[in-house]
């Protein structure tokens, strides 16, 4: 418990603010080089807790990536010394999507970062996108993989997953421009709120999240006003998924766990509670890559300096209302 201070330290300042530190493997794949386009040469680590993660498996399935990048699953819980990978036995019995780490046995995944660079002072987040044949790590970050795996296998895909633009250049400029204030305010400021270790920057975060969350739902209204389904209209775009893996998470875990609790989607957003059931329900690639078991027990067992007894609450229940309730 103390070291788990000591860690929590590290994101928040001596203000109490949380301060998320920049990703720093960013490279990308291309026909260019050193990381080409191949099929079966890369390797995707992510943990189902992890929003950011999530964001990366919503891509790979959308773009039909499922038979040429693999996947990994951490264990749910992390600990002082980050994420581990599942255990044979915990892989057939207590958390079976998390296996053993496939390409070398490691326990770890800072394992992964130390042999991508054994000076790697960085922390050890997922997801992690690897090069099986350089052995490194091509990129650690979520919006950036999203990009990858937009663009650079499609001479690998089917015609019909290779059409699918989750970045379109007419959309470009209002995508970069609701991703520049979802990603502050929502995204992250779920975890300004929750991670702020003082009273005053948690009632300023918790104050600012629920405004933009009012912002949105006068969004979604205006777009349901003229029956488009997604952020953009009627069109899914990587704002679409990048929203989702936050407003899934909401009710079940950030509205107790982080104490984002002015407002429930369920009861108090109903614009964003349609646009959130629409994509879960409608779209298999969102229900399927949603696991409520690692998104609830992660939180609530991993942030003792939040949690002590590491109890999950059973609510709120179900995790996820039905599409028309
Ligand atoms: N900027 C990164 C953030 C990823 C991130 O913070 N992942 C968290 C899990 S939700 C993590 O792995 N944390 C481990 C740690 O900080 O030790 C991205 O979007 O890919």
């Amino acid at each position: 418990m103390a070291d788990t201070k000591i860690e929590i330290q590290k994101f928040a300042n001596k203000d109490g603010e949380y301060k998320r530190m920049q990703s720093v493997f960013r490279n990308t794949i291309s026909k260019d080089g050193p990381h080409l386009p191949e099929a079966n040469r890369y390797h995707l680590y992510v943990s189902y807790a992890c929003p950011w993660a999530h964001r990366t498996l919503i891509a790979r399935l959308t773009k039909g990536l499922a038979g040429i990048i693999g996947v990994t699953v951490v264990h749910w819980h992390m600990d002082n010394n980050g994420w581990r990978f599942g255990t044979e036995e915990e892989s057939k019995t207590e958390s079976r999507d998390s296996t053993p780490e496939p390409l070398y046995g490691f326990h770890r995944l800072k394992e992964l970062y130390y042999k991508a660079n054994p000076e790697y002072q960085g922390r050890f987040t997922v997801p992690v996108l690897w090069d099986k044949k350089l052995e490194t790590i091509v990129n650690n970050e979520s919006s950036e993989i999203l990009r990858i795996f937009n663009t650079e296998f499609n001479a690998l895909v089917p015609e019909e997953q290779a059409a699918i633009d989750l970045y379109p250049e007419p959309l470009r400029a209002q995508i970069d421009e609701l991703n520049e204030w979802i990603y502050p305010n929502i995204n992250n400021g779920v975890y300004k709120t929750g991670f702020a270790t003082k009273q005053e920057p948690y009632e300023k975060e918790v104050t600012n999240l629920f405004n933009y969350l009012d912002k949105l739902e006068e969004l979604l209204k205006a777009r349901h006003d003229k029956c488009e389904e997604y952020l953009l209209g009627t069109l899914l775009t990587e704002a679409d998924i990048r929203l989702f893996t936050t407003l899934v998470r909401f009710d079940p875990v950030y509205h107790q766990h982080f104490k984002c609790n002015i407002r429930m989607i369920r009861h108090d957003y109903p614009h964003i509670h349609r646009y959130l059931r629409n994509l879960y329900w409608k779209d298999d690639v969102f229900k399927s890559t949603t696991h409520f078991d690692h998104i609830k027990f992660h939180y609530t067992k991993s942030h003792p300096q939040i949690n002590p007894h590491g109890i999950t609450p059973f609510g709120p229940l179900p995790n996820i209302m039905p599409l028309y309730p």
